[in-house]
C-alpha cells in the first residue's frame, strides 16, 4: 500500500500539468478567486478563465456593464494599447481606457462579451475622438481576434457610416488607480464596509465587489439581481440597500 502512494501523487500531478498544458493552450489561465457562493469568508475556488479587453469610453461604465454579466468573474479597469510606459489617468498617453475582464467560457463566450460591446457605445463606435475613449478590442488569442473581426464587419453592414472600433494584439495592461476602480460602489462606504470590501486591495480582486459595482449603477436587471442574490451571501439588511438601488437605477443608463 505504502509504494502505491507516490504513483497515486505522481499521475495526480501529471493530469494536473496535462490538464494545465491543454488550458494554457485554449488559452486559458487558472485563477483563485474569492468564491461567490461558497458559505465559508473567504474560500478560494479555482476557475479555468478567459480574459478580454476592451476599450468603449470611459472604463467606469465597462467596468459595471461587464461585472454584472453571468460568467464574468472579475473586472479591472486601466489603460491599454498605446506603447508610453506607466501611464496614469493625468497622464495617459497613447493608452485608451479599457475594462479588463476575466470570464468563464463555460458560462459567457466571447461573442456575448462582444454583443455588449458593440451595444454599449455612447461615442466613438463612428465618431473619431481622443485615443482615451476610443473603440478598441485587443484580443489576447486567435479565436478572439476572428470572432472581433467577423462581429466587426456585421456591424459595418448595418451603418453607413464607417465603423472606427480598432482591432489589435493585446500587449501590456497598465492597472488604473484605486478610485478608479468599482468606481460606483465606491460611493456606498456602509455596503462596501458590511460585505467586508475593506480595503483598495480586497476591492480591486474581488468578483463580490465587481457584481455589487454593476449592480448598484443599475447595470442589470431586477430579475438577473433576484436570481443572483443567494449566490452573493449578503446580509439581509445589505440585500435591500442593494435591490433600491437596482430598482431605481435599472435602465437609467451610465454615467461617466
Ligand atoms: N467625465 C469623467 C470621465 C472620467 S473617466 C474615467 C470626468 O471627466 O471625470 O474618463
Amino acid at each position: 500500500m505504502a509504494s502505491s502512494q507516490p504513483i497515486v501523487d505522481s499521475s495526480a500531478g501529471l493530469s494536473k500539468m496535462l490538464a494545465l498544458n491543454l488550458a494554457l493552450r485554449r488559452g486559458l489561465t487558472t485563477i483563485s478567486y474569492h468564491c461567490l457562493s461558497c458559505k465559508m469568508p473567504g474560500q478560494l475556488e479555482e476557475i479555468q478563465a478567459k480574459r478580454a479587453t476592451f476599450g468603449m469610453g470611459c472604463f467606469w461604465a465597462g467596468d459595471c456593464l461587464f461585472g454584472v454579466l453571468p460568467g464574468v468573474i472579475k473586472t479591472c479597469v486601466g489603460y491599454a494599447g498605446g506603447q508610453k510606459e506607466s501611464p496614469t489617468y493625468r497622464n495617459i498617453g497613447d493608452h485608451t481606457e479599457v475594462v479588463d475582464v476575466e470570464y468563464n467560457p463555460d458560462m459567457v463566450s466571447y461573442s456575448q462579451l462582444l454583443d455588449v460591446f458593440w451595444k454599449n457605445h455612447e461615442y466613438g463606435l463612428t465618431t473619431k475622438i481622443k485615443r482615451q475613449y476610443m473603440s478598441l478590442i485587443l484580443y489576447h488569442d486567435e479565436e478572439q481576434k476572428l470572432l472581433g473581426e467577423k462581429s466587426r464587419e456585421q456591424q459595418q453592414r448595418k451603418r453607413t457610416d464607417m465603423v472606427l472600433t480598432e482591432i489589435r494584439k493585446f500587449e501590456k495592461f497598465y492597472t488604473a488607480e484605486d478610485y478608479h476602480q468599482k468606481y460606483r460602489l465606491r460611493d456606498h462606504p456602509w455596503l462596501l464596509e458590511t460585505t467586508g470590501l475593506t480595503s483598495d486591495e480586497i476591492i480591486r480582486n474581488s468578483p463580490l465587489a465587481t457584481k455589487l459595482n454593476g449592480y448598484i449603477a443599475g447595470a442589470g436587471t431586477i430579475e438577473q439581481f433576484e436570481k443572483e442574490l443567494p449566490n452573493l451571501g449578503l446580509s439581509e439588511k445589505a440585500s435591500q440597500y442593494l435591490q433600491k438601488y437596482v430598482i431605481e437605477n435599472q435602465g437609467n443608463g451610465l454615467y461617466c
